[in-house]
């Protein structure tokens, strides 16, 4: 049974006629956006979104789901997007698929934030996944040592060799703390450091996680 695809389209039920929707990133949150794509073709919902990467919005306009930005809507009804760990606070930390900046401004726009994972991304305690921290370009290397002074090993995530370019033109840190245990005051201090653009810590931000699990679904909520 595909986990991911589980609760990716179990997500699109909290989709309402009429919403502005703000769409993730990454292998689970496809299976929404393929199951949306669905739904708007048989013009059973007329919604429109705003993607969180070019990846999100290459798949989106292939499915003829409408796209807007953030000069028709400042406020989104709705956000439903993956997730990289999450604890039973709704913590997470998120970024592996490198569009933490843009997930976290439309996150943050959003009335609601709708995590959709498999069961492997529930964790005890945040921290076992690398933490994603996205930086300018320019004197990355300062900032690397700047964030390696917080305790941690940070690397520059490459691609076939050469460094990651997230969508703004910046590249990430992943940075492996280890267990972290006071989430919220991490991304304020890592967010204070010069050259640092955001972080991938998703603090008191999600609503409801949606997990797909080898016994069925499982969701938890605020
Ligand atoms: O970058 C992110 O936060 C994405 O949402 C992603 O890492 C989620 O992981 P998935 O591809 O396993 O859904």
């Amino acid at each position: 049974m595909n986990l991911k695809k589980l609760a990716g389209e179990k997500a699109v039920e909290y989709i309402r006629d009429g919403m502005t929707i703000g769409l993730g990133t990454g292998s689970t949150v496809y299976w929404t956006i393929r199951k949306l794509g669905e739904l708007v073709k048989q013009r059973e919902i007329q919604i429109r979104a705003i993607p969180t990467s070019q990846q999100t919005s290459y798949l989106a306009s292939e499915l003829g789901i409408p796209l807007e930005t953030f000069a028709q809507s400042t406020e989104l009804d709705l956000t439903i997007d993956g997730a990289d760990e999450f604890n039973s606070s709704l913590d997470l930390i998120k970024g592996g698929g490198g569009a933490l900046v843009r997930e976290k401004l439309v996150a943050a726009a959003s009335n609601r934030l709708i995590i959709v994972a498999d069961e492997s991304k529930a964790v005890e305690e945040i921290g076992k996944f690398p933490l994603p921290i996205e930086v300018v370009p320019f004197a990355w290397e300062v900032t690397a040592k700047r964030i390696e002074g917080l305790n941690c090993v940070p690397t520059l995530r490459r691609v076939n060799g050469c460094p990651y370019v997230s969508d703004n033109g910046n590249y990430i840190l992943d940075c492996s703390f280890g267990y972290i245990e006071n989430p919220a005051k991490l991304d304020r201090t890592i967010k204070l450091l010069p050259g640092v653009v955001d972080t991938g810590l998703f603090i008191s931000m999600a609503d409801t996680v949606i997990i797909g699990t080898s016994n069925g679904l499982k969701v938890l909520s605020k």
